[in-house]
């Protein structure tokens, strides 16, 4: 391409490689250590710079662009904006993403001289920001000289493709504009590793094995399936065909498996699962697990660990009772798996039995107070096959998952970092990537005001997402698991606070609903601004929780509570 520079510096490396592994947009703050960098990634004319409010933001931002795209970018200034973007680097590990965490860094020349500087611990040991990094990425590189730089940005950004990880890469301010060599192809560096031929066929002869002589086979879907890649979920769906079996999904799955599939049988969540789904579970005397996660979250405070041998089909190995195989990649795996399982549909057959009815929703008055069930009725409405739905740690997880997902639409969870405020930036970097969705946030009070303002990025960027913030008033997740003062925030006039992002240009519009009527009229409004963002903030009572948050919230509290175990007890 005649617009790529014929000279090299690491720069410029850096910027063709983002660009060949699928990066458009990266997220960025600027600092003195990395504003070259930012120069040469701004010079690269197919990446998009996108500036964030702060390194919380920016992080989570990326999180969020890496669901949507499969990689991203981060780009901060050393210490004071790296130690904010580990957070959303942590949340890229726990939710299994690749998100490529770059740094800038003092002059080369200061640590030799024991300069003091300025962002720094005011120590003269300048490596504890990698230290720190190789604890949350799965491959932290720092580099000393340019000519290092092909090698070790390389060697991070393909650690993170395969395992889908985030990466670090520290880059010294005086070495982004230094000259080095150009980029070899990139297949180098996204080459996928394959299975090994003779662990894939023993794994397949193994869970042949396992299920033979088994009655009651269920297939669990967990959220690993869809970070594989590998056209893993398009596998699963011919396995689970084949098997003819009950398929239920974990909660930071859904969507993973067509809620519409005659074999869905609802979300497994122990005892706050939808439909009859914990029942097949508990009922199956074989459960192939696929990228499940096991969490106190996910398992009701470990009161929903199913208790048969397990299966367990993992993005690069298979585990059994009584054997293990490395290196076999969850897409072939299923695959292989969906040629030789035979079909017996017996869970489908008892699933039917105890499905519950459906039940009927209640349609509120216009003049009629908001409620949170009420909010759902309308939110459900609004999915269509063009949407993705956000929702944010808070009664909004338990309300997000009692919705049904019609095909098309999809659904995104943080369940393993549950960080609050996560949704604000995460949908923000998703809608930049996916301008053909529709993108819709459920996002409690003390969710919102920790991220607030990457809002403002919305209206900056023109995107046309829905917040629908739910204001009982407080931590209510965490009354429901142990209640004090703490639990209280202050409110805020959170309609007029995202128009005040609007400045001088934007088309951000902030409403407030305290009736069904009122949220009806809001979200026509939402639906007719394609400009900006639309913030509706829907008033609850403070009371107004959900069952299952009642439910798990006591579980996961008495979880938290047991005593410590004296050794060798
Ligand atoms: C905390 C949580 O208002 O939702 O529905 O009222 O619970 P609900 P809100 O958004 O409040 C969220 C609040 C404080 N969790 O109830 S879930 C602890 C916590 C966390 N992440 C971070 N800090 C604290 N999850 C960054
Ligand atoms: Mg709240």
């Amino acid at each position: 391409m005649s617009s790529l520079p014929t000279k090299y510096t690491v720069g410029d490396y850096l910027a063709e490689r983002l660009v060949q592994i699928g990066i458009r947009h990266h997220f960025v703050v600027p600092g003195d250590y990395n504003l070259v960098l930012l120069d040469k990634l701004q010079a690269n004319p197919n990446l998009t710079e996108v500036g964030c409010a702060n390194e919380l933001n920016c992080s989570l931002a990326a999180e969020g662009y890496a669901r949507a795209n499969g990689v991203s970018a981060c780009v901060v200034t050393f210490s004071v904006g790296a130690l904010s973007a580990f957070n959303g680097t942590g949340s890229a590990y726990a939710e299994n993403l690749p998100l490529i965490l770059i740094s800038g860094s003092p002059n080369t020349n200061d640590a030799s001289q024991f300069h003091l500087l300025h962002h720094t611990l005011g120590t003269t040991d300048y490596s504890y920001q990698l230290e720190m990094a190789k604890k949350i990425t799965c491959c932290a590189v720092a580099i000393a000289r340019a000519h290092e730089a092909p090698r070790l940005i390389d060697r991070a950004i393909r650690h993170a493709l395969l395992a889908r990880k985030p990466c670090y890469i520290e880059i010294p301010t005086n070495l982004s504009g230094a000259e080095c060599v150009r980029p070899g192809p990139i297949s180098a560096v996204t080459y996928p590793i394959t299975s090994d031929k003779a662990a894939l066929e023993a794994a397949a002869n193994c869970a042949a094995e396992y299920l033979s002589g088994k009655l009651k086979p269920v297939i669990l879907v967990g959220p690993k399936l869809r970070r594989a890649g590998d056209g893993a979920e398009e596998a699963l769906l011919k396995l689970a065909e084949a098997m003819g079996c009950a398929v239920a999904v974990q909660p930071a799955a859904k969507g993973m498996f067509p809620e519409d599939h005659k074999q869905f049988v609802g979300i497994f969540w122990g005892t706050v699962s939808t439909d009859a789904a914990d029942s097949i579970v508990h009922w199956a005397d074989a459960l192939l697990c696929v990228g499940t996660v096991f969490t106190d979250y996910s398992t009701v405070g470990w009161t929903a660990m199913p208790d048969i041998p397990l299966m367990a089909a993992e993005m690069d190995h298979v585990t059994f009772p009584g054997a293990h195989f490395s290196r076999v990649r969850l897409g072939e795996f299923l695959s292989h798996l969906a040629t030789q399982v035979k079909y017996n549909n017996s869970t489908m057959i008892e699933y039917n039995h105890l499905k519950p009815d459906p039940v009927l929703v209640h349609t509120a008055a216009p003049g009629d107070e908001l409620t949170r069930k009420e909010i759902s009725r309308q939110i459900q409405a609004l999915l269509g096959p063009k949407t993705t739905l956000f929702v944010e740690t808070g009664d909004s997880w338990f309300n997000g998952v009692q919705l049904k997902l019609p095909p098309g639409a999809q659904f995104e969870i943080e369940m393993a970092w549950g960080h609050i405020g996560w949704s604000i930036p995460a949908a923000f970097g998703y809608a930049l990537r996916h301008p053909d969705r529709k993108t819709i946030v459920m996002v409690g009070d003390g969710s919102f005001q920790v991220t607030a303002q990457e809002v403002s990025q919305m209206v900056r960027f023109n995107l046309p997402i829905t917040i629908v913030l739910i204001n009982n008033r407080g931590y209510t997740i965490e009354v429901e698991i142990h209640d004090g003062s703490y639990n209280k925030i202050k409110n805020w006039n959170y309609a007029l606070l995202v128009q005040a992002f609007n400045g001088e240009d934007g088309n951000a519009k902030g409403l407030s609903a305290k009736t069904a009527g009122e949220l009806q009229d809001a979200i026509k409004v939402a639906s007719e601004n394609t400009q900006g963002p639309t913030l509706i903030e829907c008033s609850i009572d403070q009371d107004d929780c959900s069952r299952e948050l009642i439910t798990w919230g006591h579980f996961v509290a008495a979880a938290n509570a047991r005593p410590p175990r004296l050794s060798g007890a």
